[in-house]
């Protein structure tokens, strides 16, 4: 079974996510993806709309994704690759190059960001309303 690992904040789920999302599992037989606790966010100057416990369920409603795991620090990506024995790390290409280092674990794809949409872009697009 080939398995494919992402992480990500994923407030505010939008298209650009699902997009991301679904290839991801293209990639592979089983997604798992590591979600930003609130914690960590603060570490990444994030404050999410929703709290973790909702992206998690968010998460774990979308038939793409198999697994849904905390993302509580930016060290844990080679301990979470060897425990879930992943083959593939994907993150979207906004990313690209800063998890190369990963590529002696599994193998590193960076997908093309959905241009249009993301989830500043929403909280703007609401505060003018
Ligand atoms: N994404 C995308 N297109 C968009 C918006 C987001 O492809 N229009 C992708 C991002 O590239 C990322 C994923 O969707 O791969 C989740 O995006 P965010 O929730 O913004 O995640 P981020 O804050 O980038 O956290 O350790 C990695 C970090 O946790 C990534």
């Amino acid at each position: 079974m080939k398995k494919v690992l992402t992480y990500g904040t994923y407030d505010l789920l939008h298209w650009g996510h699902i997009n991301l999302l679904k290839r991801a599992s293209e990639l592979g037989d089983y997604l798992i993806v590591g979600v930003s606790t609130d914690e960590f966010n603060k570490l990444k100057n994030k404050k999410s709309y929703h709290s973790y416990e909702d992206r998690k369920m968010i998460l774990e409603a979308i038939r793409y994704v198999d697994k849904v795991i905390p993302e509580e620090n930016w060290e844990q990506k080679i301990e979470d690759i060897k425990k879930y024995e992943i083959d593939t790390f994907v993150m979207g290409d906004d990313w690209k190059g800063k998890f190369d280092y990963l590529s002696e674990y599994c193998d590193v794809i960076y997908l093309p960001r959905t241009i249009g949409i993301s989830t500043t872009k929403i909280k703007k697009d609401l505060y003018s309303l």
